[in-house]
């Protein structure tokens, strides 16, 4: 049985957070098995949790930072217990995600607001609309949804039933249809309509990657032709699971659209969460949402304290 209903910004510190440590890599968090007391962080000991670090998807320059503030915090004493080690591990970890943790802010002038969402194929980002989409009507905004991955009906009637679940008006055309058309309709549409948010899908899947580029930048292209600000939220919906592929995923969309905010998906599955750290090291865009689940409840707000305590098992594992 899950916990329902949520209200609008209400923080779900508890409740949320501590399902997210359970479901974070299966509840292992980083998975780090530590055995530090009694021992000095000498070499040796280092080498161990760089391994162990490494296989967390944390990535090299990632690893390297918090090992050096590990020795910077410790020093040479002997270790009392993994608890001192855990809890010094909380602490560099919350650093390092801080200044991400920016959350979304909609411009209620803009009317609509354009939220693109971008990202390959099977990260989540329908997924992510649906929940979106639920989140910011409970909150209390008008929304429209666009159907801009028109390359299968299949994704165009997923996006539909999100709609027809949440009760927001969806605009679509056939499949094959140009993805940039049926987003500057939407965009008229929702104007017209005096909408708060509009909600923009778009396919991760083309003939080749170049060809998704090229398309995601036309997309955006078109998108400002109503308002020169829009898309306001260019988002990277990643999936947690690739690992150390995330990275590369998330600098090759930066580089073509110019995110303003990232949003982790899968987090309840493979993915060991480590990835959030490297991407952190590595790209200077705000995370927005995380994901642990299928479900619309399941997604809330990056928050870095809660983030890294659920990344670094608790003390009595
Ligand atoms: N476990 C889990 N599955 C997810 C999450 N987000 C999306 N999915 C699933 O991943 C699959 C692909 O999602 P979809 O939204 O269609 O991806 P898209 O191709 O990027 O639009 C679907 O089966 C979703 O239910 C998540 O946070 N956790
Ligand atoms: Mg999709």
């Amino acid at each position: 049985m899950r916990a329902m209903a949520k209200d609008g910004e209400q923080k779900k510190s508890g409740g949320f957070f501590a399902r997210l440590g359970e479901r974070l890599n299966r509840g292992r968090g980083l998975g780090l098995s530590l055995g530090f007391a009694g021992r000095k962080l000498d070499a040796e000991l280092l080498e161990e949790l760089e391994t162990q670090l490494l296989l967390a998807d944390v990535g090299v320059a990632a690893t390297d930072r918090i090992l050096e503030q590990l020795q910077r915090k410790l020093g040479k004493r002997v270790i009392e217990s993994d608890a001192q080690v855990r809890e010094a591990l909380r602490t560099i970890l919350a650093d390092m995600l801080r200044s991400h943790a920016q959350p979304l802010k909609i411009d209620t002038s803009a009317k609509p607001f354009v939220l693109l969402v971008v990202g390959v194929n099977g990260s989540g980002k329908t997924t992510t609309i649906g929940k979106l989409a639920r989140r910011l009507k409970d909150q209390g905004y008008e929304l429209m949804l666009a159907a801009g991955d028109t390359y299968r009906a299949a994704a165009i009637e997923q996006l539909q039933a999100w709609g027809e679940r949440n009760d927001v008006p969806v605009i679509a055309q056939q499949p094959g249809a140009d993805p940039a058309a049926v987003i500057y309709d939407a965009c008229e549409a929702a104007r017209a309509r005096g909408v708060d948010i509009l909600l923009a899908d778009t396919a991760g899947r083309l003939q080749n990657k170049a060809g998704l580029m090229a398309e995601l930048e036309k997309v955006v292209r078109i998108a400002s032709r109503l308002d020169p600000a829009a898309p306001h939220e260019k988002m990277l919906v990643l999936d947690a699971s690739l690992g150390q592929n995330a990275i590369s995923q998330a600098v090759e969309f930066h580089n073509t659209v110019g995110l303003t905010g990232i949003t982790m998906t899968k987090l309840d599955g493979g993915g060991k969460g480590g990835v959030l750290l490297s991407l952190a090291e590595q790209l200077d865009v705000p995370f927005r949402f995380i994901g642990v689940g299928e479900q619309a409840e399941d997604m809330d707000l990056f928050d870095a304290d809660a983030f890294a305590a659920a990344l670094v098992a608790p003390d009595n594992s």
